[in-house]
């Protein structure tokens, strides 16, 4: 007798694209007209054009770019300013995207009025995270939030943007490594789609991502051990300390591209921290289109995100770019880390 494999019912729709995958979830909200369908097609639109400039990067010296000036004498743009301004391109006239903040720029962009129909929306993006990654050929990404706008009228104004992460209507990420993949949630599980290049479309590959509860991988930047706090080389210690049952020794992985450290940890469990130090109180990262949108992924696959003290995605930001801690990851190892960083372990 041939036996039929069971399949969950996420795994069934293994396969279908991007498009189709939003479009049904929208679905499935009465009264959805569409908007996010247009928005994350417009966001998967720019991140296959940077993806194609992305993978000619090494060839920038062959190709007889020199300097910055290329052989038409245009001006060579750096990669994640090039980045910056495609996703702004395909953002700033959909109509319901009133303003558009990213890393790459000091203040929002607004989107002139006759560019708006409803106006809704504001967009924070990291166009090119890991950048100092592209010259030696290491995976680096994009990182995307898109909340409603509170103010309903006028031009959108900086505290659009000054949101708390709980109010996070879709985060997502593409990660440009040996595959390029577009992750994304909008508070209603993980799901990840796989660029397929020879035909130019995402087609979802990581129905319903789920972090294991615990890892064995810690991701951290070790060079900067002798300015941590105590408690934090207290746990660092602890996980490199034998203990077969407890599962340790860790391992450490640190890519220093945020969205390659924190792929693979959501994918295989594990940690990641940004901690702040004595030199940066307040860590690297940034929290709006850094942090809250991994933790907001990161929780709807069943893991953690702090600040060391509290949620990230209850931070109610002060400033555009501001900074913040960061222990992001499987579920019972945040809740470790923050056991040894509070004072409770050590
Ligand atoms: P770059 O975009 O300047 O490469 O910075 C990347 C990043 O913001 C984030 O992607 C990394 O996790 C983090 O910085 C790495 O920082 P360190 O080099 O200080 O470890």
């Amino acid at each position: 007798m041939q036996r039929t494999a069971v399949t969950t019912p996420a795994q069934q729709t293994k396969g279908i694209t991007l498009e189709r995958h939003i479009r049904d979830e929208e679905r499935k909200h009465p009264g959805a007209r569409g908007v996010f369908t247009r928005l994350v097609s417009q966001i998967s639109l720019a991140s296959k054009i940077v993806n194609a400039e992305v993978n000619k990067a090494g060839l920038v010296e062959i190709l007889g770019l020199t300097g910055h000036t290329n052989i038409q004498g245009e001006e060579v743009q750096k990669l994640d300013e090039y980045a910056n301004e495609v996703f702004r391109r395909a953002l700033d006239h959909t109509g319901p995207v009133a303003a558009l903040a990213s890393e790459e720029m000091e203040d929002p962009y607004i989107v002139p009025g006759e560019l708006l129909d409803e106006g809704q929306y504001v967009v924070v993006y990291d166009p090119l995270d890991g950048s100092s990654n592209i010259d030696v050929n290491v995976s680096i990404g994009s990182i995307f939030s898109i909340l409603r706008r509170p103010t309903k009228s006028g031009p959108a104004r900086l505290e659009d943007f000054l949101q708390p992460g709980t109010k996070q209507l879709c985060a997502g990420y593409i990660i440009y490594g040996s595959s390029t993949m577009l992750v994304y949630t909008t508070g209603n599980g993980v799901n990840g789609f796989t660029l397929d290049p020879s035909v130019g479309e995402f087609f979802l590959s990581h129905p319903d991502i789920q972090i294991p509860p615990r890892g064995k991988i810690y991701s951290i930047n070790e060079g900067n051990s002798a300015t941590w706090d105590e408690r934090v080389s207290r746990y660092v210690a602890h996980l490199k300390k034998e203990d077969k049952a407890a599962g340790r020794p860790y391992s450490a992985r640190y890519i220093g591209s945020l969205v390659a450290d924190f792929h693979r940890n959501l994918l295989k469990g594990g940690i990641f921290l940004y901690p702040g130090d004595k030199k940066s109180p307040s860590g690297k990262l940034r929290l709006l289109y850094e942090c809250s949108p991994m933790a907001f992924i990161v929780e709807q696959a069943g893991g953690a995100a702090s600040d060391g003290k509290g949620r990230i995605l209850e931070i109610q930001p002060a400033k555009l770019h501001q900074r913040t801690p960061l222990v992001i990851g499987s579920r019972e190892d945040v809740a470790e880390a923050l056991r040894f960083l509070s004072g409770e372990a050590s």
